[in-house]
């Protein structure tokens, strides 16, 4: 371990040993405020290297797959794709990205099979750093375990320390750096979180003259991931592997690390609903194109993200459409009203079914 991982480690400590009360909240924070600062001097230290199993992405999403070591990983790649990773009864069976697809719904997902995660990976312990860089570009999470292996939050903060945040979204913070002034905070009444605070925190990152805007109600995470910037926030779900072994398996502490799929890749079980987890999470919409002969094309959809607008449907046929847009036509299983004509940058919905109108 190098100093700095040492320090961090000291800090941890003290955290473990410090009852967590009013009177210690904020000596906590900003100790959590050093762990992060030092992580991330440790990272540039280290390269900073966003050097990962160098897989190409493809299809409409990524998944990955995050556990322990010998949950079963390989298994449902194995159970959800068309690929074959090697399967092993030992632990570090699998030792690099085995990417798959798996086709529903219209959509092309790629699945990433990944060596398993342990202790201090974001330290680079058994290819951590590979597997953690990897995991980054992922558009959903599957934490994988089983019905004997217990202690996620491990795997959840070795994601965090690299930075990687799950099952939680961005919040609205902005930091301006300014020249003078001093550190002054800016939020709205019931916004609760001393201003006193959030300067000593920002003391921890060396920041002494900024504008901080705070829009909603935050924690010192919260905070911390806005100053540092490099966090990605990736939706997680959880699959419980092998519950052929024990059907009764509690899974109501998993909850936190999102919605939880009971599942034997071996046996086949909980599959289908697994799938359907994974896509339903992944937020994707069908957009079908209506071709100039009036026919709708319901076998391929145009696959996009929560979010797009006509705009994104014109780049995905042709970037040329966008200049020479002049409206659309949209309706769809969820448009009760029937046909609409809207411009470019309306959004869509799951289903719609999308003519665009050109100049040519
Ligand atoms: N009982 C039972 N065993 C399973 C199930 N799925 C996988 N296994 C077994 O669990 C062991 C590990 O499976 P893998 O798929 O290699 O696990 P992994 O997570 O990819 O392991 P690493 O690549 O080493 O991290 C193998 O012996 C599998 O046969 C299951 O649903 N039920
Ligand atoms: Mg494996």
């Amino acid at each position: 371990m190098s100093t700095i991982e040492e320090r961090i480690k000291e800090i941890e400590d003290e955290i473990k040993r410090t009852q967590y009360n009013k009177a210690t909240e904020h000596h906590i924070g900003l100790l959590k405020a050093k762990i992060a600062r030092l992580q991330m001097e440790a990272r540039a230290h280290k390269g900073g290297g966003h050097y990962g199993f160098s897989i190409p992405k493809s299809g409409d999403a990524t998944v990955a797959l995050v556990g322990f070591p010998n949950v079963g990983k390989s298994s449902l790649l194995n159970v959800l794709t068309n690929s074959e990773s090697e399967v092993g009864s030992y632990a570090f069976t699998t030792l690099k990205a085995i990417p798959g697809v798996m086709e529903y719904k219209g959509a092309e997902i790629q699945i990433l099979d990944l060596p398993g995660i342990i202790e201090n990976a974001s330290y680079g312990a058994g290819r951590g750093r590979e597997i953690l860089s990897t995991v980054r570009s992922a558009d959903l999470i599957v934490i994988v375990t089983d019905v004997e292996t217990g202690g996620l939050d491990k795997i959840v903060k070795e994601l965090y320390n690299s930075g990687i945040v799950v099952n939680r979204r961005r919040k609205n913070i902005e930091i301006k750096k300014t020249t003078s002034g001093g550190i002054r905070v800016h939020k709205p009444k019931n916004v609760d979180i001393d201003s006193e605070y959030i300067r000593q925190l920002m003391k921890e990152f060396k920041l002494v003259n900024a504008d901080v805007y705070i829009r909603e109600q935050v924690n010192e995470d919260d905070i911390i991931e806005a100053v540092q910037k490099n966090y990605v926030y990736i939706p997680s779900i959880v699959a419980v592997n092998k519950i052929d072994m024990n059907g009764a398996f509690d899974t109501s502490p998993l909850t936190r690390f999102g919605e939880v799929f009971k599942v034997s890749a071996k046996n086949r079980i909980g599959i289908d609903e697994l799938r359907e987890g994974i896509y339903r999470s992944l937020k994707l919409l069908r957009v079908y194109l209506r071709n100039k002969a009036g026919v709708v094309d319901f076998d391929k959809p145009l696959i996009l993200t929560d979010g797009s607008t006509v705009r994104d449907v014109c780049r995905k046929i042709n970037r040329s459409l966008i200049d020479s847009f002049r409206y659309a036509i949209i309706s769809g299983k969820n448009r009760p009203i029937g046909e609409q004509r809207v411009g470019i940058d309306y959004p869509l919905l799951d289903e719609d079914i999308v003519t665009i109108i050109s100049r040519n």
